[in-house]
């Protein structure tokens, strides 16, 4: 190695959720090579393609490299080159403008999936400027099972991949392509390789399906009824584990008349599966010490995702199974700044009452607003104006429910900015867009705020390329005109600083030791009890009446029903070698996916006339799109998988062909669950046809 050559040690991140350690060689500042660090904490030493290819985003000709200022109509594809100064001072003149005359709730702030410090750095954002929008996807991921983990036992209960487990259910998650909630595949294939056994609950046979001692291919969308009948099984064979029900739950009596009406004939009927499935996999799950249940994403994608949320939790419940090493547990984070008081909660001290969905009913300690009302907001003014937005991270137009409502009210804005690293559809959209640095060319902290009992040091390997800034420098520049230089420090550093600083340990140590954790303490309950209101799993829900929430997990129906004209179940997976809608440009990444899938099985193809590689027709209710065929024995029949963030940074079009392939068209914020403004993304009757 010669001496302008280094190998800088940091962690993978804006690629997905996971946290793989890497070893970046740079040659003359820029980034010539990745490997997986075998000493990380998380991976050791596994990397997928997804992470080798992550610097190519850097080198992108086309990606942002200065502040730009919309010339002409919204969306005409005309910018000019302004400075930072001046694209600074018009948001916040602008942003400003708003707030003196229609108040800060006028004004709304977005996110899109967490992927570093920037998250909560946005959220100190709205907080400090005094409005209590923060819009986000979260409806769609992670807060149905964050929150009604917390209401039903105190905490949200995370899968424990790092210690073996007898039995791991994979409930709808992907995680060889996903690496869900920092969980490194690599962890779970390991223990795999032990002997720990698998059961599948999926419509897609996956590789771990292949494996596993029970796959069940449910129809999409109908895991809250699923979850019923192993209820029912698991109590009327009395599976359940005796003494942790009779000592730490409340509500059992209850929650078993509601299960007598879900036995595995009627569930299976719902669920497109064999009653002597239903009665297998509970009695797997319930006999197995101790059993990890990874539950995924597409829970959360209809209408029902309090309900199945519910039904998982108190799964693990009934089997002993929470907070036990090698189950789902509460991990207990490292002594590091509180959330709270990071992001300034504090400074918006109402904001239960104000924020736009408290009109809707939503769950009260759902903090973040479920995209389909800002929409009501900006286009109806519903249940108030939102007339301004800046947003962070996020490609609104192609990942929120109803792509052509999110057109209308973007369009609508009295001012729209956001900071990105390409122009996208949604960017195009903007008055002003904010270069951002991108991974790997700033300082960062993973995971923290999420909950895992850990965080991980990401420093920077090389510097951003010309006028790129890293996004919690952005939150402080503008902080510090919207809200004062007293609540936003000159230099973002100073943020990574706040967070660290209780422990003790200085940003070089930090990154010295790569990862900071918690105290691993399992049946914290045994000593302390449950934090909730009775102090033990709420079978039933003690405060459901004060919350307006169901009390006890029910099956209320599908959101849609298939009929003649759409007789199949779209639903989706996240492909491995992309991120949402993310990096559609990096040629590294796009030839492994060089374009949109719809998956079916090969006996519904052939009945439709419909060959691999042939041009599909995808239509619901709400719309159309067209993608590429591609025939999958692992499809269950009657099933069909599409791809979502689909759009053509290639194309001539300043919007990137938006309309052409991307999923939300198809998808609607019509009908959406109360708890928290979910839209149906997994559930949806479909029909699928050659294009002529
Ligand atoms: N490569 C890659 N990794 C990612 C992401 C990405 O875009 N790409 N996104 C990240 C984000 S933000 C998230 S939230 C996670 C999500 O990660 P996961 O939770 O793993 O989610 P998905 O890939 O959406 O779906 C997981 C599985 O659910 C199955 N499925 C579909 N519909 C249903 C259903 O109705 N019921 C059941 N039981 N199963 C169903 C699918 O076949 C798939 O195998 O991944 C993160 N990691
Ligand atoms: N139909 C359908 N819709 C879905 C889902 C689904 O499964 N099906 N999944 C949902 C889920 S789980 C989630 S979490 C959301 C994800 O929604 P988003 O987070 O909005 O999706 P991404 O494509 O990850 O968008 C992030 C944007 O961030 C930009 N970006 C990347 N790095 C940086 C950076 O360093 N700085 C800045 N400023 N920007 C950066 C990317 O260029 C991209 O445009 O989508 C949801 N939408
Ligand atoms: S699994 Fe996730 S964290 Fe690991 S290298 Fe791949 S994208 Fe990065
Ligand atoms: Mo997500």
């Amino acid at each position: 190695m010669d001496q302008n050559t280094r190998e800088i040690k940091t962690h993978c991140s804006y690629m997905d959720h996971g946290g793989c350690g890497l070893i970046v060689t740079v040659q003359d500042g820029r980034i010539v090579k990745v490997k997986g660090d075998p000493d990380g904490w998380l991976n050791q030493g596994y990397v997928c393609p997804k992470g080798l290819a992550s610097p190519k985003r850097l080198y992108h000709p086309q990606r942002l490299r200065h502040p730009v200022r919309r010339v002409g109509e919204r969306g005409s594809g005309n910018w000019e080159r302004i400075s930072w100064d001046e694209a600074l001072e018009e948001i916040s003149a602008r942003l400003d403008e708003i707030r003196k005359r229609d108040g800060a709730r006028s004004v709304a702030f977005g996110l899109g999936m967490p992927k570093g410090l920037d998250h909560f750095g946005q959220i100190r954002l709205a907080n400090t400027f005094g409005s209590p929008n923060l819009v986000a996807s979260q409806d769609v991921c992670h807060a149905p099972r964050e929150i009604t983990g917390v209401h039903t036992c105190g905490f949200y209960p995370v899968v424990d991949f790092k210690h073996p487990s007898e039995l791991v259910v994979l409930w709808a998650s992907a995680v060889t392509n996903t690496n869900e909630e920092g969980g490194i595949c690599s962890q779970l294939l390991k223990q795999v390789g032990q002997g720990t056994k698998l059961m599948v609950i999926d419509p897609y046979r996956s590789s771990l399906a292949d494996k596993a001692e029970l796959w069940l291919p449910l129809r999409p969308g109908s895991d809250a009824a699923l979850a019923l009948g192993m209820i029912n099984v698991i109590i009327a064979e009395k599976l359940y584990d005796a003494e942790f029900v009779a000592k730490h739950t409340h509500g059992f009596a209850e929650l078993a008349a509601q299960a007598a009406d879900y036995p595995p004939e009627r569930v299976a009927a719902i669920t497109w599966l064999e009653p002597e499935q239903i009665r297998r996999a509970a009695r797997l799950y319930a006999q197995a010490k101790p059993a990890a249940l990874a539950w995924g994403n597409p829970i959360e994608h209809t209408n029902n995702a309090f309900h199945a949320a519910r039904g998982l939790v108190c799964l693990m419940a009934l089997s002993g199974n929470l907070d036990v090493m090698g189950g789902n547990i509460s991990p207990l984070e490292p002594k590091i700044a509180g959330l709270g008081p990071y992001v300034r909660a504090d400074l918006v001290p109402d904001k239960r009452k104000q924020m736009l969905s408290a009109a809707h009913g939503v769950i009260p300690r759902f903090m973040t607003i479920p995209p389909a009302y800002l929409r009501r907001a900006i286009l109806e003014g519903d249940p108030y104006p939102v007339k301004g937005f800046f947003s962070m991270d996020t490609n609104p137009l192609m990942v929120w429910a109803d792509s052509r409502l999110t057109k209308r009210a973007l369009e609508s804005l009295e001012f729209f900015a956001c900071a990105e690293l390409f122009m996208t559809p949604s960017a195009a959209l903007a008055d002003v867009v904010l270069p951002a640095a991108a991974s790997l060319e700033f300082d960062d902290i993973g995971h923290y705020g999420i909950g895992h009992g850990f965080i991980l040091a990401r420093p920077h390997v090389v510097d951003p390329p010309e006028e790129c800034r890293a996004p919690m420098q952005i939150c402080c520049d503008l902080g510090r005109r919207l809200a004062g230089e007293e609540l936003w420090p000159e230099d973002y550093h100073d943020m990574l600083d706040m967070v660290l600083e209780p422990s003790g340990v200085s940003w070089e140590e930090f990154v010295e030791r790569g990862h900071l954790q918690g105290p691993q303490k399992f049946r914290k309950y045994a000593e302390k009890g449950f934090r909730t209101p009775t102090g033990k799993v709420e079978l039933r829900l003690s405060a459901a009446e004060k919350f307006g929430l169901p009390p006890l997990p029910a099956w209320v129906g599908f959101p849609e029903d298939i009929d003649e004209e759409f007789p199949l179940v779209l639903t989706g997976r996240k492909n491995k070698v992309a991120l949402h809608s993310s990096y559609r440009w990096v040629e590294e990444l796009r030839k492994q996916n060089p374009e949109p899938i719809t998956e079916l099985n090969p006996a519904d193809a052939q009945r439709l006339g419909i060959a691999e590689g042939d041009q599909v027709r995808v239509s619901t209710q709400q719309g159309s799109i067209v993608q590429t065929a591609k025939l999958n024995q692992r499809v269950r029949q009657g099933v069909v998988y599409a791809e979502h963030g689909w759009w053509f940074p290639e194309e001539d079009d300043p919007l990137g062909g938006w309309e052409r392939a991307n999923f939300n068209l198809l998808t609607s914020a019509a009908k959406l669950g109360k708890e928290f403004g979910t839209p149906n993304m997994a559930a949806i009757p479909c029909k699928v046809e050659k294009v002529a």
